[in-house]
């Protein structure tokens, strides 16, 4: 299998993930079912339906703004950059949390930004996010079980969807940040005195208005994209987000059929953003979608593109395919929560997921410097 750079890995290594340095050292498979008592949830409320309060008068999805907002600085008023203080909750599935679980980790903020996962609960998923992988369903930093409960913290009465990714100031329980437009942003720029050293620069100075421009383009037709196809209530709306998409879809495939990376010859946030949104595409957003026009294993260039990334560990430690089209969870009795398993959702533990996105994608001749995926930080 050809890896990083042209090395071999082998099979082993590709293999056994390192879940360590998501979870604390914890494979990440939810705990027991555990019935919510009212005292669990006697400061938050149940979970809105996104397709009644998301939607414009032409049923087009609207998606809530993020609430906090607010940058990090040493200025009064913004959020201090400290390390030790801030808990990033994130969640498999969601692409907007991945973006900033994978650029924590690739920069090696592991030490100072400390990190947890949540599910939707297997008991009743009327209160959105809950710490369903730790003992009690209880964060052990955080003490909580939902993660509405932070927010309700941080705006009392609190009745919109609680989402991840939210960076949690572990020392007050309030949201200090759920900006994923920016959030990478932030750990790039203005946590890199916590970096390890030989970071790679994600965001180098000279690139960082092109890369502004394409995440905002990467954002309305590729990461959101597959939402607005989702989430349309009416025919045209589906109709024009599916469209759109797709022309999105090859805009970035001649792209990368002469850049190895969307920046050229490294990886920049930009690939981040994308990569999360290549890597549910067949096995999560195509149950989605309706009808698929094209997998992505059918764009030769985006397919080993995402390939090249995943190969990258702190790509693949963040990555859970099986958990991407394995929606169902068991119930309190064992059984499957849902009648009717997708196609995807019946076949996809049989998939060598590791296998498929180990294969040599050839891709580093693309480049004048094949043996690097990154330039370092100076
Ligand atoms: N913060 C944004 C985007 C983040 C987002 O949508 N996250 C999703 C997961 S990908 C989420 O947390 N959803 C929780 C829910 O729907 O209850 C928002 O409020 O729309």
């Amino acid at each position: 299998m050809s890896c990083c750079g042209g090395s071999v890995a082998p099979a082993a290594v590709l293999g056994e993930k390192k879940y360590k340095s998501v979870t604390d050292g914890k494979y990440p498979e939810p705990t027991e079912f555990l019935p919510i008592t009212d005292e669990d949830v006697k400061d938050i409320k149940p979970r809105p339906n996104i397709q009644n309060t998301e939607v414009d008068e032409n049923g087009n999805f609207v998606r809530q703004q993020n609430l906090f907002t607010v940058p990090f600085g040493d200025e009064e008023g913004l959020n201090e950059v400290a390390a030790g203080k801030y808990r990033l909750i994130w969640a498999k599935g969601c692409n907007w949390s991945n973006r900033a679980s994978i650029v924590r980790e690739l920069l090696g903020l592991d030490e100072s930004i400390s990190i947890n996962l949540v599910n939707m609960s297997s008991a009743d998923i009327g209160y959105g996010w809950e710490f369903v992988y730790d003992e009690n369903h209880r964060d052990p930093v955080l003490g909580t079980r939902f993660l509405a409960e932070h927010y309700a913290k941080s705006i009392p009465g609190f009745d919109g969807r609680a989402t991840v990714p939210a960076l949690i100031d572990v020392t007050t329980g309030k949201v200090a940040n759920n900006d994923y437009h920016k959030l990478t942003n932030y750990f790039e720029v203005d946590f890199r005195k916590f970096h390890k050293e030989g970071a790679p620069d994600l965001y180098p100075e000279e690139l960082r208005e092109e890369i502004d421009k394409l995440n905002e383009w990467l954002f309305h037709n590729i990461n959101n994209g597959v939402y607005k196809i989702q989430f349309a209530v009416s025919y045209k709306a589906y109709q024009n987000a599916y469209d759109n998409f797709y022309a999105a879809m090859d805009i970035l495939e001649d792209r990368l059929s002469h850049s190895r990376f969307l920046f050229g010859d490294y990886v920049t946030d930009s690939d981040v953003r994308l990569y999360v949104t290549l890597a549910r595409l067949d096995s999560a957003y195509a149950q989605n979608m309706g009808p698929t026009k094209h997998r992505l294993v059918d764009y030769p260039n985006l397919w080993g593109y995402a390939r090249d990334l995943w190969q990258i560990p702190a790509f693949q430690n963040n990555t859970y395919f099986v958990d991407f089209s394995a929606h169902f969870q068991s119930d309190k009795n064992g059984g499957a929560r849902r009648e009717f398993l997708s196609y995807t959702e019946r076949f996809v533990r049989k998939i060598n997921f590791d296998e498929l996105w180990g294969s040599a994608h050839g891709r580093q001749w693309l480049s004048s410097d094949p043996a690097n995926k990154f330039i370092i930080e100076k």
